[in-house]
């Protein structure tokens, strides 16, 4: 069983995307338990503010330590375990295939969700394992990148994926992007498909994945190949 917190200022943004699919699955069947807590509830003034003007002046609002670190401690009591606090932002580490099975390991994830310009640096200092980023692209918070994490974890807990599939089997475990699939009709409109994966031959049909996949790897993805092949 994991379990995952996240800390918000919008947790509405959290429903519909959890509650499709695989995750979905791993929810009801007890191997995934998500709780949002909302960071506003641990507002002290008497306008529940959560931000403040930057010190030393620029654009926009951060988000107060103070507010932050006591949702923090909240949830962390919430059970003897504590759990590994993630805060998503551009400035952090890249999420890659082998930082999501790093995670996956965790027993419970603390995702803290920003808004605003930013953080105050000292939650980040003080408070976080780990600061990640999804991309290098900036959104309007971190509610989308919390979801996208979950999403990429929650594959890799045992049994999530039901029997069919292993995560082992999917791509990015030998560093290879995915051949090209194809399914009936065999032919659409005068488009066919490649000959081989109708011939049953079944060392040909191997080789031709293979072969497909370090084309397309060479092609898109220069930088997944080893240097120098
Ligand atoms: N991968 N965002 C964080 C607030 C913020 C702004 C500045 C720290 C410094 C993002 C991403 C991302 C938008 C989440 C800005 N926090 N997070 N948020 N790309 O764009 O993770």
């Amino acid at each position: 069983m994991m379990r995952v917190d996240v800390l918000t200022l919008f947790p509405a943004a959290f429903a519909g995307p959890l509650d499709v699919s695989i995750v979905k699955r791993a929810r009801e069947d007890g191997l995934l338990e998500i709780r949002v807590h909302d960071i506003r509830e641990h507002a002290t003034d008497r306008h529940r503010s959560v931000d403040d003007y930057p010190f030393g002046g620029g654009q926009g609002m951060v988000m107060r330590v103070d507010v932050l670190d006591a949702a923090l401690q909240h949830v962390q009591a919430q059970e003897e375990q504590r759990g590994y606090v993630i805060f998503l932002s551009p400035q952090g580490e890249r999420l890659t295939d082998a930082l999501v099975r790093e995670l996956a390991i965790h027993p419970r994830l603390v995702l803290v969700c920003g808004r605003y310009e930013g953080v105050d640096e000292r939650f980040v200092e003080h408070c976080v394992d780990r600061e990640i980023s999804i991309g290098d692209y900036i959104l309007t918070g971190g509610e989308l990148p919390a979801m996208v994490l979950i999403d990429a974890v929650a594959r890799h807990i045992p049994g999530a994926l039901g029997d069919e599939v292993s995560p082992e089997e999917e791509s990015f475990v030998d560093g290879l992007l995915e051949h090209p699939q194809y399914t009936r009709p065999a032919e659409y409109r005068g488009w066919t498909v490649p000959d081989v994966l109708l011939s049953g031959h079944h060392a040909n049909i191997e080789k031709w994945k293979k072969e497909a996949r370090l084309q397309r790897t060479r092609e898109r993805r220069p930088d997944l190949l080893p240097p120098g092949d």
